[in-house]
């Protein structure tokens, strides 16, 4: 047998462990060990019934993710699968108990389906999110699932890839009872309870499996969320057409079906792009100079300084995580209509039914608004949120260097100023971190993380650490005008604007980039933003700008007539009082006759082009931040453009995007457009050597660390 499973008894009932840690993820040699078990049992006359379990701290997670990789890119062949262990393990004749704690999920839980009974920890959770890797159920999941749960919750788990509880599976028939204290003893017990009884074998239990009336109701409602929550995204569908096929064929038929969806999904570029996602999320938390066993600095308490919109929405992540906070404004209105807006957030969410109200009580409880530095010397962690002004910033962080206890974590919000100026402002610079949050700080989910020249491991690692706590995906990025995020940002927008220069309209633009998956166009997420955030910054830097090249004119004019926006009711759209976008016809007129005046010609543009010119300005800046070492990996500039800024995840962002596009037709684009528009657009030098060698952005690895850069 394979050292992944062992087969051990208590009495007559045999126990059958799988141990592939970290987290028992099922591969041949896990299949085969399982196989092995079940014949062993069966041919032993001592053995009345067997027991399944995970070791460790779960039960089987999944099928392993990295042989997809394999299998699509022909380094493995595709062996038979699960499917046949599974018909193996229910045509046993004695009962199989699964005993499930921690995760069955994906062919986990199909696994556990091909179980005559099951039974589960109350912790545990059980799930199909295959969809998620842009896959569906490949082991009958989409088969056997409906059997059990019915047809509604089937294609609710199969679709949407979302994990239930332990008491949701039980309540929907998944689960056969739940053992509180011991799982392996109750499945054990479990067992002998039912050693006389028949041997259920789920792919004949069609009970649940509905009528066509009953269920065309159900199947159209779920593609119709399909279509709306997981727009662009072909397994979501797939799924629910095998598990359409699973209520109008026979069980292996259904098979057939399934197995075929399946295939297609693998060998989409949705589904490579989605998996390259799921290994980047891990690959972030991981800095090549920065050791697993560097120490971590306890954050047991935390202070805000500043209680606009970002402080304020900060201080909630911070309370959210148990963590109490000062939250500090130095104006006493400010403060006021800080905490007025975080309660008003709370109160929402209770409305909305994301937190009891009792939650939201004591999340309150925890922030503390205060108007002096006073309790400072208490706190472990600092995050100044004032607005983005260097004088201002600098004038805190002194302050903050008097009044913090050695040893505290300095950080700043800032999404565009040099950490190592701002350090400057202290004598302990290597306390001093960048940690930029997204706005609305308590809904996104990125945290980019800013190493300065000096920052230390432990703040470094500390901080990394933390933004799993706060529920964040902490990427590590370098030192420059507005790190990865809103580098590569400005651009992407910078284009969207020359569009309407040149003379396509707001609405083609925003749609075409909406089309191609972004979850709002540039033109809207500005309105939203609110654009005077933009003019403010580019009037600070405006010095920095080479004399000659071209600069994009219609946010600057729109903001000096006051429209900055959502908040001030208009900005490239006009906006009602609950915030709908409306076109302005006027706004479009104005447009025309500026950019006459400036002398550009107008042409009708295809929306191919305007996905080229916006994401492409991404790409190129994305090639320069990765060269320059602002980003460790593509793959972390990735999972920032997922996190923070709405890309498509089915796409794997911009820079694995760039590489399914293929680099030297990337670089031959990106020359042309150097051609027609100028100096802005010149290929980065990195873009051309991976062009030239026929590398991808994956493929690149940085021999320095990031502290060189
Ligand atoms: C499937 O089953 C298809 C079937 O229908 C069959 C078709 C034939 N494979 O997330 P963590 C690694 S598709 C390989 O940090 P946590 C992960 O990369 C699969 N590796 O821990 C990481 O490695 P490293 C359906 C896997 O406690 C380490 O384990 N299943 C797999 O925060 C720890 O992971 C899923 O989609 C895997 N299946 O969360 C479940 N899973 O340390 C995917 C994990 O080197 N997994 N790893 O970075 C999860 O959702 C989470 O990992 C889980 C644990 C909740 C289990």
């Amino acid at each position: 047998m394979s050292d992944l499973v062992q087969l051990t008894k208590d009495k007559d009932v045999a126990i059958i462990s799988i141990n592939n840690p970290p987290v028992n993820a099922i591969g041949p040699a896990v299949s085969e060990g399982i196989s092995q078990a079940i014949k062993e049992i069966t041919q032993d006359e001592s053995v009345k019934a067997a027991v399944i379990i995970g070791a460790g701290r779960t039960f089987v997670a999944g099928a392993d993710i990295k042989e997809f990789g394999r299998i699509t890119s022909g380094k493995t062949a595709r062996g038979p699968g699960l499917l046949p262990l599974l018909r193996q393990i229910e045509d046993c004749s004695k009962p199989v108990v699964m005993a499930i704690h921690g995760t069955a999920f994906g062919g986990g839980l199909e696994l556990a389906m091909s179980g005559h009974y099951r039974v589960g920890a109350p912790g545990a959770q059980v799930g199909q999110p295959e969809v998620k890797l842009g896959i569906i159920p490949g082991a009958a999941g989409t088969q056997r699932l409906p059997r059990l749960a019915g047809v509604a919750k089937a294609v609710e788990m199969c679709a949407q890839g979302n994990p239930i509880s332990a008491q949701e599976a039980l309540d929907s028939g998944i689960l056969d009872q739940l053992i509180e204290g011991d799982l392996l003893s109750g499945a054990v017990a479990f067992a002998r309870a039912v050693l006389e009884k028949p041997v259920p074998k789920t792919r004949e239990r069609n009970q649940r499996l509905g009528t066509l009336e009953q269920n065309a109701p159900i199947f159209a409602a779920a593609r119709e969320v399909a279509r709306q929550k997981q727009r662009g995204m072909i397994a979501p569908l797939a799924a629910i057409d095998a598990v359409e096929a699973a209520t109008r064929l026979p069980f292996d038929e259904g098979c057939e079906v399934e197995k075929k969806l399946f295939n297609d999904c693998l060998f989409s570029e949705q589904s490579k792009a989605l998996i390259h996602v799921f290994f980047g999320e891990r690959e972030v938390a991981k800095i090549p100079d920065i050791p697993k066993e560097t120490p971590i600095i306890p954050v047991n308490s935390v202070a805000v300084v500043g209680a606009g919109t970002m402080g304020g929405g900060i201080a909630m992540v911070f309370a959210n995580a148990g963590i109490p906070v000062l939250l500090k404004d130095a104006d006493p209105p400010a403060l006021d209509r800080g905490m007025e807006v975080i309660r008003k957030n709370y109160s929402s969410s209770v409305k909305r039914g994301r937190f009891t109200q009792q939650f939201v009580d004591e999340r309150l409880r925890l922030i503390t608004p205060v108007l002096r530095y006073d309790d400072f010397d208490r706190v472990d962690l600092v995050v100044e949120a004032v607005f983005e002004g260097m004088q201002l910033k600098k004038e805190i962080f002194g302050e903050l260097d008097r009044v913090c206890r050695p040893g505290a974590i300095l950080a700043s919000n800032t999404s565009t100023l040099s950490i190592d100026e701002i350090a400057s402002a202290t004598a302990r610079p290597e306390a001093v971190i960048g940690t930029h949050f997204f706005s609305p700080a308590n809904v996104m989910r990125l945290l980019e993380i800013v190493r300065g020249k000096n920052s230390s491991k432990e703040v470094i690692a500390t901080c990394m650490q933390l933004s799993r706590k706060l529920g964040k995906v902490g990427v590590l990025v370098g030192n420059c005008r507005g790190f990865v995020g809103n580098r590569m940002f400005g651009p992407y927008r910078r284009e969207a604007q020359f569009l309407v220069e040149e003379g396509a309209s707001i609405e083609a633009v925003d749609q075409a980039l909406y089309d191609f998956g972004m979850a709002m166009g540039p033109l809207a997420t500005g309105d939203l933003a609110g654009l005077d955030v933009g003019w403010r910054i580019r009037k600070e830097f405006r010095h920095l700008e080479k004399a000659g090249t071209r600069q994009p004119f219609a946010e600057d004019r729109l903001c000096e007539m006051g429209r900055y926006g959502q908040k001030t009711g208009a900005g490239w759209y006009k906006y009602d009082e609950s915030r709908h976008a409306i076109s302005d016809p006027e706004l479009a007129d104005s447009l025309r006759k500026w950019s006459a005046e400036a002398g550009i010609p107008q042409r009708k543009i295809s929306p191919e082009e305007i996905v080229d010119r916006c994401i492409l300005a991404l790409v190129n800046e994305g090639a320069r931040i990765l060269e320059e070492g602002i980003a460790l990996r593509a793959g972390d500039i990735d999972i920032i453009y997922l996190n923070g800024y709405g890309f498509p995840p089915y796409r794997g962002g911009p820079m694995w995007y760039a590489d399914t596009v293929g680099l030297n037709k990337v670089r031959d684009h990106i020359s042309e457009f150097h051609r027609q528009h100028g100096e802005l657009w010149g290929p980065a030098p990195l873009l051309r050597q991976l062009a030239q060698e026929g590398k991808t952005f994956a493929e690149y690895h940085r021999s320095q660390n990031m502290t060189a850069a």
